[in-house]
């Protein structure tokens, strides 16, 4: 599986594999074997499936796949004790390239990052992110009794609310999550099929977005581009062609507990190892950034930063080490090989200018990491480089924050990361494309007293552990609930 981001009727976008978390696997003796991630909404949404008997609709992928089905496409999870069922939908290779890699992130991810010069609308890719739009709500269908919550995961099923308000009685409510940020009417004018894809996001009774801002906008385009709809702006309820949809701000949390856990179990020899293998030293001042290889996440400005700061600084030439993990995704989209060249041939430029026989400034691996690797980088890190361009709100963050358990780093973030609202009061404040700005904070932040950095730290991973992948979780339950019958229960869903 490509490392990317999920696409299917109830995964998340939080760049586990494609597309479904709970994926299968053969052994070498062709049994079938259930992976389950760490951490991330998989890990979350797995205990709620199971307390509901739900059903977990998702697109299939790959033989293990295939093999694990019964005759309805279903299996059932866990194995041994059917606590739900995970149906799989089955997308032909044309079907994955034009609503996969067409529609949805050649125009609907690239416009809603405000890229709208990145946006590559094909011919065919539009009808057939619409079919497969129709073919997740056919499937829901199929699934749902009056009761039923239905909860939609991210921008590949932006149609979808509508079609399965069409096929599915009026008692089923009806929520989804929208992962990526929303972008301002104007830019929304360059969006093909407009109006369809607001009209298909009004079969909602709830729609979330991370942060006010992005609430905010998606009511301003219904205001501006649906002139049918009536809009109430103080409590953003939206009426549609029948149906209500209130839209909220959920910012999304990680299991905080998890990484702190995995961090804490991180033992000196594991930390050894992880620096000989990439060639780290162990004395340096290290620095970290982890991202998908994605044009939003702003990884040339942070080079162009980090170069400035070498260039300025010649004392922590040979002292400070910056590591960079960055994951390939989407890599058949030309806009994503654009940028996996101009990253590769910046470290490059940046190691061949400033490095030297014993010591390389920036460390650059496209490696998929095991979650505890991650967490010792986390963990080690002094400073985590957070800096992308735009974003829904980055957990990268908020991984750091929880698994960084001395409490002995820092957070340098963007103004232009969802997660700035959550975490901008404490973090050490850049904007991407300020260069000179950003060389400078990097430098702050590595002479900055240790006591006024805990300080700082401790604060933010109160606030990410207090906003925790459990409590958005809850509270999305809560306010579904809410909708159905006015009544908060998360246990009685
Ligand atoms: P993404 O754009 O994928 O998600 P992000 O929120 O940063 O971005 O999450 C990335 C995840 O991938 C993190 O959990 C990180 O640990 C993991 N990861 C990255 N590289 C890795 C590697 N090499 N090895 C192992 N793990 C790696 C979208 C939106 C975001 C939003 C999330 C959740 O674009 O804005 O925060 O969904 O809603």
């Amino acid at each position: 599986h490509e490392f990317d981001d999920a696409t299917d009727g109830s995964s998340d976008s939080d760049s586990d594999s494609r597309p479904a978390e709970s994926g299968h696997s053969t052994e070498p003796d062709r049994k079938i074997t259930v992976d389950e991630p760490a951490g991330g909404l998989t890990a979350g949404l797995d205990p709620v499936l199971c307390r509901s008997n739900g059903t977990w609709i998702a697109w299939g992928d790959g033989e293990a796949d295939e093999l694990a089905v019964d005759q309805n496409d279903c299996v059932h999870v866990p194995p041994d004790d059917e606590a739900y069922t995970l149906r799989r939908l089955w997308l032909s290779d044309e079907a994955v390239d034009s609503y996969y890699y067409g529609f949805s992130n050649r125009v609907l991810w690239p416009l809603c990052h405000g890229f709208e010069h990145l946006l590559d609308d094909r011919p065919g890719d539009l009808e057939w992110y619409r079919r497969v739009n129709e073919q997740f709500a056919t499937a829901v269908s199929e699934h749902v009794s009056e009761e039923s919550v239905v909860w939609l995961q991210d921008y590949h099923l932006g149609f979808a609310p509508a079609l399965i308000r069409e096929r599915v009685p009026d008692s089923v409510t009806i929520a989804h999550f929208w992962h990526i940020p929303w972008p301002s009417p104007e830019t929304f004018d360059h969006c093909p099929a407009g109006r369809e894809l607001l009209a298909g996001l009004l079969g909602n009774d709830l729609l979330g977005f991370h942060v006010d801002r992005y609430a905010e906008l998606f009511v301003e385009c219904v205001d501006t581009h649906l002139p049918d709809a009536t809009v109430h702006r103080p409590t953003r309820t939206i009426r549609y062609d029948g149906n209500e949809t209130r839209v909220v701000a959920t910012p999304m949390g990680v299991d905080a507990p998890t990484y702190a856990t995995t961090s804490r179990e991180v033992d000196s020899g594991q930390w050894s190892s992880i620096c000989s293998k990439y060639d780290i030293s162990q004395s340096n001042a290290i620095g970290l950034g982890v991202d998908r290889l994605d044009y939003t996440k702003g990884i040339p400005q942070r080079l162009d930063a980090l170069e400035t700061f070498f260039e300025r600084n010649r004392p922590w030439r040979g002292q400070f080490t910056f590591v960079q993990k960055a994951t390939p995704s989407r890599t058949n989209i030309p806009a994503y090989q654009q940028l996996g060249e101009t990253v590769r041939q910046r470290v490059e430029r940046i190691n061949d200018r400033f490095g030297t026989d014993e010591w390389q400034p920036i460390v650059y691996t496209e490696d998929i990491l095991p979650q505890e690797d991650l967490c010792a980088l986390y963990r080690n890190a002094d400073v985590m480089v957070v800096s992308p361009v735009s974003d829904g709100m980055n957990l990268v963050a908020q991984e750091y924050l929880a698994s960084n358990v001395d409490e002995s780093g820092a957070l340098v973030l963007s103004n232009r990361a969802g997660a700035h609202e959550m975490l901008g009061s404490h973090a050490y404040t850049i904007a991407p494309d300020r260069t000179d700005h950003f060389a400078d904070t990097l430098e702050r932040v590595l002479t900055t007293a240790r006591g006024e950095k805990r300080q700082r730290i401790s604060v933010l991973r109160d606030r990410v552990f207090d906003a925790d992948l459990d409590s958005w979780m809850r509270d999305q339950f809560v306010q579904m609930q809410r909708l159905r019958t006015g009544t908060d229960s998360y246990d009685d869903l």
